[in-house]
Order: structure tokens, then C-alpha cells, then sequence
């Protein structure tokens, strides 16, 4: 019952979430209570926030972060399964963890939760969407296409602005050179 009132509603709800990221851009940071503002409908899955880190002038350009917000609206768990962008031969869901006491990055079990009525941030140096295998090079001002796929079947569509990010390029390694040195 659920599942066709929310599926409906979710490719309509994507473009006033994008359009959304540029009127809250400002206000990063605001508290987890707070109301996202007009953001998501009740019964929705949206995405905010989407950005991609720019490759130009980066140790390893073949590869890069994509990273989002899930807001799950819903009352019942959805898990995101799975991304592709037209510029990446190759995309996963990453996580970070704790192995051998280094942090490396490595493909998720399963994808990644997001609660009923909850949302899940992907940002540098948690969860991200990895983009590999890169077909061009990424530079600050470009727009990336990215597609996300859920656990009941639904897809995602977002446009993702490039972004300069360079604070913890070095968290990018390629999936699971653990030993890679810094
Ligand atoms: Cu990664």
C-alpha cells in the first residue's frame, strides 16, 4: 500500500529537491531537528545536496567521490543499492573502515540503510559513491549525471555540480590498496 503512494511521487520530487541543494547551499550545518524546509513531501525519497569531487590536479584522476544526502520520508527502510554516472565506467557505494588500524575505503555489503523517516549523509571520508574508471576529467563547474538505485526497484536521477575538494584527497585511494602509503 505504501509502495505505490511513494513510488509515484519520487521522479516529480527530484527536481525541486536539486533545485533545493542552491537555495539551501547557505545553510549547512543546521540542526538535525530542523525542518528541511519545504524539502520532501511526506512518503518520498529524495536526495539533496549532490556534488561531485573535481579530478583536475588529483594524485589518481581516473577516480573520484560522488556525495549526497538520502532523505528517507517514508515509513519504511530503503536501502540505496546501487549508482552509475555516464562518466564513470565503473561505480560503487563505499564505506570507510578501521583495518589493520588504517582507515581504508572498500564497497559496501549490501549497500547503504537509510531509516524509515531518516536521512543518510554520504560526504569525504564516510560513505560515498566511488566513480571509477573515469572517461573524462572532472573539473569545478562541470555536471555530472549520477543515477541511484534503491532496494524496492526505484531509480534517482540527479545532477551533481563538481566541486574543488582537496582537504582529504588523500583518503582516495584505489579500493583496497590498504597498504598504500601516505
Ligand atoms: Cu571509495
Amino acid at each position: 500500500m505504501l509502495n505505490t503512494a511513494a513510488r509515484r511521487p519520487w521522479t516529480r520530487t527530484l527536481l525541486p529537491a536539486v533545485a533545493l541543494v542552491v537555495a539551501l547551499a547557505g545553510l549547512a550545518g543546521c540542526g538535525d531537528e530542523a525542518e528541511p524546509a519545504a524539502a520532501a513531501e511526506p512518503g518520498t525519497v529524495t536526495i539533496e545536496d549532490p556534488w561531485v569531487r573535481a579530478t583536475v590536479g588529483s594524485e589518481d584522476p581516473t577516480m573520484t567521490g560522488a556525495f549526497l544526502v538520502v532523505d528517507n520520508n517514508t515509513d519504511e527502510d530503503v536501502t540505496l543499492e546501487t549508482a552509475s554516472s555516464p562518466v564513470a565506467g565503473m561505480a560503487q557505494l563505499h564505506e570507510m573502515a578501521k583495518v589493520d588500524g588504517e582507515m581504508v575505503m572498500r564497497e559496501t555489503d549490501g549497500g547503504i540503510v537509510v531509516r524509515a523517516g531518516g536521512g543518510q549523509l554520504l560526504q569525504p571520508g564516510g560513505y560515498h559513491v566511488m566513480l571509477m574508471k573515469l572517461k573524462q576529467e572532472l573539473a569545478p563547474g562541470d555536471e555530472v549525471e549520477l543515477t541511484l538505485g534503491f532496494s524496492d526497484g526505484t531509480t534517482l536521477e540527479v545532477t551533481a555540480p563538481v566541486k574543488e575538494f582537496t582537504e582529504e584527497a588523500g583518503h582516495y585511494h584505489s579500493p583496497g590498496t590498504a597498504e598504500h602509503g601516505h
